[in-house]
């Protein structure tokens, strides 16, 4: 029997609405849903070969367990839970609850409910080492925010702008910042007169469509802010009235970029100063413009400095959203909100709850850190990490493989949970057979919450949807949706857990007698949510829910609160910058004349969708070159060659690719296979973690090392079959 139903593709947060086609209960098709509201039945490749995962013969239907010899062999999931419980028992009895930590990742984005339930157990045993992504994906903008203070109102909405700013971000491809159908919302809005400044040292997807692209020298991010401030100063384009009402620290500010002179600027920068200041005149011609950074800013060094300057950027020409306008993120499954027109003060950035034992790391507003947590297992003493639950691929995403990988292979226990035996699977005790895609609920909520978190995120318009899952689990398969774990782990050890919004730590008692439903854990999170669950619930499309639209009020009366133009920290990290040796910093020389950045690549979201044989044909991540790059060094198209940096060696497939600025290598993360399995690099890729230090050049808030604008060196190895 052949059906259509609607559903999300939840392989990124773009949560795009779909139509899948199920022929007796198998997935055939996925389309974009054009019934759907907000993303004119855009999909992506990705969620088009969704059918593809689904019937991945590589698909793990059993639950395994690692042996001695380290092959894994199937166990019961129930076994395997009361196996994991009882170890994780003695584990807190000998050592403390602190022995114990959880690791987030992207699978969450498609396990909604493995975030609350696992942080649920945590609580519940005591452990406060809930590490998350976040720290090695963009911390810079919320410690940023916390150095600056927060604008209450949020950030203007896209379709009224007069200028949107990318800054190390390809949203064409990424989806960050513009969610629903980018293509069309980028084009949309551009029709409308919105003028678009890209900053990338590659001509990308989103670049090609800019009003002006600056294509920088990688790392430069911070300088290139400075220098715009600088502009926006001296060409008397600061919002005096805004700036009086809601900022100090403009004095010490201009003071602070006083080197960043437009000459300066350039050519550290590498870019032509007449375009510097022209993206200058684009900022100070604007009423109204959003400054957005992405990842490249995060990994390539000075990211809390970047999008702090950014910030003060938008505080100068008073870009953040006024009394009357409609709130951009309007809450759905959230609580109500009533932002007002107003600045919040600064708030410290770290000093937020747990120390870590190295490095005098600890818990900032971008939550633990991750780059800390390898050692914290490896350093000996009281309250080492013994156990760690994984819900990520991080044996590929975390930097330094090598010291991740023997950190996890020292613990007492890991467990992860998978779809496949990934290469983080493989170094695991125990591996938990997941629900995958379509067999699991589905509740708007990531791109909600990650609103919270990140500028970059969220509806636009106050949209929400929840829909049940659509087929069952393959026969004779034995998996579970995987916040089922923490549930049973804590049914063994005859602890209660709460669950609420926003991840309370006051939320509702969960069932401990009857094991609750997916869509139960779903209830609890949308506790108190804008608009109730059972009007969301009555929309198998989605729904903009009009009502909901929040307006931002007028300012309170007595606010005395203020926005933070001069932090002492990023002044002094300025007059750092000023005075360092810029060739010293960027580290690249005759024996490392390359610089590696990150990039994001359409067919793949980070180390998912990785099939054999599937019709998206991703199997390498190629190491990208200008081609006059690739000439230099002997290479052609296709070529395999070794890729070094100061930290390790990988070998690459190269490619071409135009729009790259010249000195610079792009290549996608995620790829490869566990340490010690063989791989073939054609079919494989190479894990670019092998290249990155959890150490080089740390934040020194979040402990985010540099993961882009690397000095790397290439070698040719042989030429493409
Ligand atoms: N060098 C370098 N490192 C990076 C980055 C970079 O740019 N450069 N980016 C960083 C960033 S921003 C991020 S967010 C992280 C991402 O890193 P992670 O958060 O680790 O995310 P993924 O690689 O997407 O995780 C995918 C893995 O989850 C497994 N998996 C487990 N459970 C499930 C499930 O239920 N469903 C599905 N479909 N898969 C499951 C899949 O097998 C796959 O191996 O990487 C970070 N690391
Ligand atoms: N298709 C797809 N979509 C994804 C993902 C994916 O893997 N695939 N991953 C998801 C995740 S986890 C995240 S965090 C987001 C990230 O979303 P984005 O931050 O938009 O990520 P990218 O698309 O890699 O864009 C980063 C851009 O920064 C540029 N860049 C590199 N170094 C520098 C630099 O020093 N300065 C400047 N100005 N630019 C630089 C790169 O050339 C690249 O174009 O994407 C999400 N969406
Ligand atoms: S993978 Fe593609 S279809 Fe799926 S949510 Fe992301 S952008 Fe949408
Ligand atoms: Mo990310």
């Amino acid at each position: 029997m052949i059906e259509k139903r609607p559903s999300t593709c939840r392989l990124c947060s773009a949560y795009c609405p779909v139509v899948v086609t199920l022929d007796s209960g198998t997935v055939v098709k996925v389309e974009g849903n054009h019934d759907a509201p907000l993303y004119g039945g855009f999909i992506c490749p990705k969620g088009r070969a969704l059918p593809a995962l689904h019937n991945n013969p590589d698909r793990l239907l059993t639950s395994m367990k690692r042996q001695p010899d380290g092959s894994y062999t199937p166990i019961p999931t129930d076994v395997a839970i009361a196996e994991i419980a009882e170890k994780l028992g003695q584990i807190i009895a000998e050592h403390g609850p602190r022995s114990v930590a959880g690791f987030i990742g992207n699978p969450s984005i498609e396990q909604v409910a493995t975030t609350p339930v696992m942080l649920s157990l945590l609580r519940a045993i005591g452990s406060p080492m809930f590490f998350t992504m976040a720290t090695l994906d963009q911390p810079n903008i919320n410690v940023a925010e916390a150095l600056h203070g927060k604008w209450e109102g949020g950030r203007m909405r896209p379709e009224t702008l007069d200028l949107f700013v990318i800054v190390g971000g390809n949203p064409v491809i990424s989806k960050q910042y513009f969610g629903q159908n980018p293509g069309i919302q980028i084009k949309q809005m551009m029709k409308a007169g919105t003028k678009l400044l890209v900053i990338d040292p590659r001509r990308s997807e989103t670049a090609r469509r800019a009003t002006l692209h600056l294509q920088p020298i990688p790392g430069e991010d911070a300088t290139i802010a400075a220098g715009l401030v600088h502009l926006i100063i001296e060409m008397g384009a600061v919002n005096r009235d805004f700036v009086e009402q809601n900022a100090k620290g403009l004095a010490e500010l201009r003071q602070a970029v006083a080197p960043f002179t437009p000459a300066y600027v350039a050519e550290r920068a590498g870019v032509p100063e007449e375009q510097l200041r022209a993206a200058a005149q684009l900022i100070a011609e604007a009423e109204r413009c959003n400054i957005g950074t992405g990842t490249g800013t995060s990994m390539t060094g000075r990211g809390t400095l970047a999008s702090y300057m950014f910030n003060c950027l938008q505080t100068l020409r008073g870009f953040w959203a006024g009394e009357g306008d409609e709130m951009l993120y309007s809450p759905v499954l959230l609580p109500p909100a009533s932002p007002r027109a107003q600045p919040r003060d600064p708030i410290p950035p770290t000093g937020w709850g747990e120390k870590m034992r190295v490095r005098g790391l600890e818990q900032s507003v971008a939550g633990l850190p991750a780059a800390a947590l390898p050692d914290e297992i490896l350093t000996p003493g009281e309250g080492r990490i013994r156990a760690l639950f994984a819900h990520a691929g991080v044996m590929r995403t975390m930097p330094e493989e090598e010291r991740t990988h023997k950190a996890f292979r020292s613990l007492d226990l890991m467990v992860t949970h998978d779809v496949t035996m990934s290469p983080t699977a493989l170094v695991s005790d125990y591996v938990l057979a997941s629900t995958i895609a379509f067999e699991v609920p589905v509740i708007s909520f990531i791109p909600e919450l990650n609103s919270v978190l990140h500028p970059g995120y969220g509806y636009p318009d106050p949209f929400g949807s929840l829909q049940p899952a659509l087929v069952e689990v393959p026969k004779g398969a034995d998996v579970i949706d995987s916040w089922r774990l923490y549930y049973r782990i804590a049914r063994h050890l005859g602890l209660q857990l709460r669950c609420g919004s926003l991840f309370a730590t006051d939320g509702r008692p969960l069932d401990m007698e009857n094991e609750p439903a997916t869509e139960d854990i779903y209830a609890c999170i949308a506790d108190g949510s804008a608009v109730p669950l059972e009007r969301i619930k009555q929309y198998p499309n989605g729904n903009v829910f009009e009502d909901a639209r929040t307006r931002i009020g007028a300012r309170e009366p007595g606010c005395t609160a203020q926005l933070d133009l001069g932090n002492a920290e990023m002044m002094a990290d300025l007059a750092t910058m000023a005075a360092e040796d810029v060739a010293m910093r960027r580290g690249t020389n005759a024996e490392y004349p390359l610089l590696l950045i990150p990039k994001r690549m359409q067919n793949v979201t980070n180390g998912t969708m990785r099939l054999e044989a599937d019709r998206l044909r991703v199997a390498t991540n190629p190491a990208f070159l200008h081609p006059d790059d690739l000439a230099v060094h002997g290479l052609a198209p296709g070529d395999l060659a070794e890729l070094r940096s100061r930290h390790g060696m990988i070998e690459v497939v190269v490619e071409a690719d135009a729009d790259l600025r010249p000195g610079v290598l792009a290549i996608a993360h995620g790829f490869g296979r566990a340490p010690g399995q063989v791989g073939d690099t054609r079919r494989h890729g190479s894990n670019v973690n092998k290249l990155t230090s959890l150490t080089d050049d740390a934040d020194r808030y979040s402990g985010m090392p540099r993961m882009g604008a690397i000095p790397v060196s290439l070698t040719k190895l042989r030429a493409a079959a």
